[in-house]
């Protein structure tokens, strides 16, 4: 063990715009999957702490929905919220872009880091998506004509490369203090919640473009069968409009059956057990715009 006056433990909010690959980097962070993601934007809806212990130290990652413009309805307000409020008592913000690419979106983020007295480090994750690398240069160095940051840290997600650059430039930064969380805690959330955003997930990947957005998912059975010896999970999948019903149960109830069997697999991989997984849809009509709903649906601040 370590000298406990040594210990360094604190929070780090993860932050950017929809889509740059924020809950890809927690996950990869942690070292397991955590947080969901998909290709679409708005897939973080919820902020997620992630938690890393070592015998040295304690990070706890707050991954956050993409701040994003535009998008009138209540949800897009509590991602929003949602968002904002990781800069709350946190001691680094990790600000994730995408290499290359920045847009109206990032300097609105850029913007609010701009007024913090804690310490940015900007992440320019997907590097391994640049073809030419010699752009990333000059891309890095716009940004830091746009920002007053403390570092500049090229990352991916994917390939697992610049990450202990990331972990060590955030120790810089990190208090003197004991554990924040017992260290076998991976998570502030429940297995429960992490179960209904496993369902999400899969819908999200699974879903064409615009039936995502007005889907949400309720766990109304978590149950261990002592005589079965496995997990009993009951899901009611939300959709907005009687017209998107059809479209997540698919043609002869094949769509909803690939998001039953992938769910199923990430939910026995995070129950260490059998599991046994029912889906339900039904129409709660106009739920994301709809703050008691929402509040019901288990979007509270
Ligand atoms: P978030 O909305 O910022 O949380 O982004 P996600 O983590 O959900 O990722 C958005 C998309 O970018 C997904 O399709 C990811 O697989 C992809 N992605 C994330 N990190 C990387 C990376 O390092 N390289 C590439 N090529 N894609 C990535
Ligand atoms: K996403
Ligand atoms: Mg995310």
């Amino acid at each position: 063990m370590s000298d406990e006056k040594d210990f360094k433990a604190g929070f780090v909010a993860v932050i950017g715009r929809p889509n740059v690959g924020k809950s890809t980097l927690m996950n990869t962070l942690l070292g397991q999957k955590l947080s969901i993601t998909s290709p679409k934007p708005q897939t973080t809806r919820h902020r997620i702490h992630g938690i890393h212990s070592t015998e040295n130290y304690q990070i706890v990652f707050v991954d956050t929905p993409g701040m994003h413009l535009g998008g009138q309805k209540s949800i897009n307000r509590y991602m929003n919220r949602a968002a904002n409020s990781a800069f709350a008592d946190v001691d680094v913000v990790l600000f994730v872009v995408e290499a290359g690419r920045w847009t109206q979106e990032d300097q609105a983020v850029a913007q609010k880091c701009q007024n913090l007295d804690i310490p940015v480090i900007v992440l320019v994750n997907k590097i391994d998506k640049m073809q030419q690398k010699e752009v990333l240069l000059p891309y890095l160095q716009k940004i830091a004509e746009k920002i007053d940051f403390d570092e500049v840290i090229p990352v991916s997600a994917y390939k697992k490369s610049g990450i202990e650059l990331i972990e060590a430039e955030v120790l810089k930064h990190l208090p003197n203090q004991p554990a924040i969380f017992p260290e076998d805690y991976i998570t502030d959330r429940s297995s429960r919640f992490l179960a209904s955003e496993i369902v999400r997930e899969k819908l999200m990947r699974t879903l064409g473009d615009e039936v995502p957005y007005g889907v949400t998912v309720e766990i109304e059975k978590f149950k261990f069968d002592e005589e079965e010896g496995r997990w009993v999970i009951h899901a009611l999948i939300l959709v907005e409009r009687p017209g998107q019903k059809q479209i997540v149960i698919g043609k002869q109830g094949q769509l909803i059956k690939q998001v039953g069997i992938q769910a199923r697999k990430d939910l026995m991989k995070m129950m260490d057990s059998r599991v046994h997984l029912e889906l339900w849809v039904k129409v709660k009509e106009n739920w994301a715009d709809d703050d008691r709903a929402l509040a019901s649906l288990g979007y509270t601040d």
